[in-house]
C-alpha cells in the first residue's frame, strides 16, 4: 500500500491501549496501522514519543462578544493557532446569539469569522439567549447544518433564559438529537450577593469569587438536571467547579440520567486566593464560575479519575488585562464590570498531561478520553477522537519528557498574561496534524489561515447510555409517559 505520510516508531495511545506502531495516512485519513509500514512520501519519526489523537477543545470563546460587549482578544486565527500549539486539531467555540438577533445571522457572522482564518477544524455550539418562537423555529435548520449542540445560561440578566426557556430548548433539542449545554449558577443568589457587596462598597476582584458561592452552582446543577429529566432530554453541564456539583452529577449518572459534564484546568490549578493578588492583578483570575479552594481541587481530581467528567475543557475566554478587555470600564472597575474569563486553550493538554498523567492521577487512556475521544463521541464528531483506520488523520506527537515553564509566549495567542504563569509543565506536543496537514512542528506554525474546515456534526446518540427510556410528552396526561422502546 502507498501512503502520503507514515508516522513511524511512536507509541500509539488510544483510550483503551498503548502499543508501538506505525500510522499510514492517505488523503488526510488514517488508512493503516501496523507494527511496521514501509513507504510514505513523507516519513515522520516519532520514536521515543507518544502518538495521541489530536485534542478536541469543546469549550472555548473565540471572536465572541460578551453580553456586555467586550470582544475576546483571540480571533479564529490566533485562537486556532494557540489551540494547535497546545495539541488540539479541532475546536468547537461558541456562536453566541445576543437578544434580538436572528440565528441565521449569528451563524453567518461566525462563518465569516472562522472560515477564512482557522488553521484547525472547527464547529460551533450555538448560545441561545432569547428563545422566542421565531428563534425556536430556526433551530431545525441549525441542526440540519450539523450544529448539534447549544449552550444556555441560568445566570446573567442578559443571557439567562429562565426555567421555562430551558424546557423549550431541551425539548426541541431532544426532538432533533441535539445536546443542551448549561452554565449552571443561580442568578438570584448571585445578584443578591452583588447587591450586598455593592452596598458595603466591597468591589475588589476578590469579591467576585465570593459573590458566586458554591451553593449557587450546586442549586443550579440540581435544577438543570431536574428540568432535563422532566422532558427526558440529555444535558451537558459545563465548567463544573464545585465538589457538590460534581457529586450531584455523579449520583445522577449512576442513577441513569442522560448527563455529561466537564471541569477545567483553572479549577484544578488555581484558587480564590489568586484573586487577592495586589492591586488589580486579581482581575486576571476573575472567571465564572469562580476559582474555589484546595479541597475542591482534590475532589475534582477524584471525580476526573473516577469518570464523573467526560472532558477537561479550557473555557478559554481571553480578555486582555487592559482597556480592550478586563479594564474596558476603567483600570479600577468594580468586579461586576470586569469581563469574566481567562485564557487556557494552549495549556489545557500540557497541564492535564503534566499534573494528571505524570503525577499518576490519571492514566494515558484517561488523558486521551478527557482531551479528545469523549468530546468526539458526545458532540458528534464521528471521524475524530481516535487513531484508527477510517478516522481523520488528526494526530499529536507528544514528548512526554520535555519540561518547560508556562509563559505568555508559550500560549501563542493574543493575550498579555497567562494564569498558569511560571508553572513547570512536563509533556508538550511536538507536532500537530489535522487531516494529514502538519499544523505545528517543533515550535513552528506550518499551516495557513483558512485551512481548517467546518465540520458538520452528527446528532448525539444517547441510546447506549444507561437508563435510556423512551418518553412521550403527553400534555393531556400532564407528565412524561414512558412508552415501549
Ligand atoms: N461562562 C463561560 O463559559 N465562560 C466565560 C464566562 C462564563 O460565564
Ligand atoms: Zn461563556
Ligand atoms: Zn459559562
Ligand atoms: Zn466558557
Amino acid at each position: 500500500m502507498q501512503f502520503d505520510t507514515v508516522i513511524h516508531g511512536g507509541t500509539i495511545v488510544t483510550s483503551t491501549e498503548s502499543f508501538k506502531g506505525d500510522i499510514g495516512i492517505n488523503g488526510g485519513t488514517i488508512s493503516a496501522i501496523a507494527e511496521q509500514l514501509s513507504g510514505g512520501e513523507r516519513r515522520i519519526d516519532a520514536s521515543g514519543k507518544l502518538v495521541v489523537p489530536g485534542g478536541i477543545e469543546a469549550h472555548c470563546h473565540i471572536a465572541q462578544e460578551s453580553s456586555s460587549g467586550v470582544m475576546t482578544a483571540d480571533d479564529y486565527y490566533s485562537g486556532s493557532v494557540s489551540a494547535a500549539f497546545g495539541g488540539n486539531s479541532t475546536f468547537v467555540p461558541f456562536a453566541a446569539q445576543h437578544r434580538g438577533q436572528a440565528i441565521g445571522d449569528v451563524i453567518t457572522t461566525y462563518d465569516s469569522r472562522a472560515a477564512p482564518n482557522s488553521v484547525i477544524d472547527y464547529s460551533y455550539h450555538l448560545i441561545i439567549s432569547d428563545p422566542s418562537p421565531a428563534v425556536l423555529d430556526e433551530l431545525p435548520g441549525v441542526f440540519a447544518r450539523g450544529i448539534t449542540s447549544f449552550k444556555v445560561f441560568m445566570t446573567y440578566d442578559l443571557m439567562n433564559i429562565g426555567d421555562a426557556g430551558m424546557l423549550d430548548i431541551l425539548t426541541i433539542a431532544k426532538a432533533h438529537g441535539a445536546l443542551t449545554m448549561v452554565h449552571a449558577e443561580n442568578n438570584e443568589m448571585v445578584k443578591w450577593m452583588n447587591r450586598r457587596f455593592s452596598e458595603a462598597g466591597l468591589t475588589a476582584p476578590r469579591y467576585h469569587a465570593l459573590s458566586r458561592p458554591e451553593l449557587a452552582e450546586e442549586e443550579a446543577v440540581n435544577r438543570a438536571i431536574s428540568l432535563a429529566k422532566l422532558v427526558d432530554a440529555p444535558l451537558f453541564i459545563v465548567h463544573v467547579s464545585t465538589r457538590g456539583g460534581a457529586e450531584i452529577v455523579r449520583r445522577e449518572k449512576l442513577a441513569g440520567t442522560k448527563l455529561f459534564a466537564e471541569t477545567c484546568p483553572q479549577y484544578l490549578a488555581l484558587t480564590r486566593a489568586d484573586l487577592d493578588r495586589p492591586g488589580m492583578e486579581g482581575a486576571k483570575y476573575i472567571c465564572s464560575p469562580p476559582l474555589r479552594d484546595h479541597e475542591t481541587q482534590d475532589a475534582l481530581w477524584q471525580h476526573i479519575r473516577s469518570g464523573t467528567f467526560e472532558s477537561v475543557s479550557s473555557d478559554h475566554a481571553p480578555y486582555r488585562a487592559d482597556a480592550s478587555g478586563k479594564f474596558l470600564h476603567g483600570a479600577d472597575a468594580p468586579y461586576p464590570k470586569i469581563a469574566n474569563g481567562m485564557p487556557g486553550i494552549a495549556m489545557r493538554l500540557p497541564y492535564l498531561f503534566s499534573e494528571g498523567v505524570r503525577k499518576g492521577r490519571i492514566t494515558l487512556g484517561d488523558f486521551v478520553k478527557l482531551s479528545s475521544s469523549n468530546a468526539a463521541r458526545v458532540f458528534g464528531l464521528d471521524r475524530k477522537g481516535a487513531i484508527a483506520p477510517g478516522y481523520d488523520a488528526d494526530v499529536a506527537i507528544w514528548d512526554p519528557e520535555e519540561t518547560r515553564k508556562a509563559t505568555i509566549e508559550a500560549q501563542h495567542d493574543k493575550m498579555d498574561y497567562t494564569p498558569f504563569d511560571g508553572m513547570e509543565i512536563t509533556g508538550w506536543p511536538q507536532l500537530l496534524m489535522n487531516r494529514g496537514r502538519i499544523v505545528v512542528e517543533r515550535g513552528e506554525l506550518k499551516a495557513r489561515p483558512g485551512e481548517g474546515r467546518f465540520i458538520a456534526r452528527k446528532a448525539v446518540d444517547t441510546s447506549a447510555m444507561p437508563g435510556h427510556r423512551a418518553v412521550e410528552f403527553d400534555i393531556a396526561a400532564g407528565y412524561g409517559q414512558e412508552v415501549a422502546p
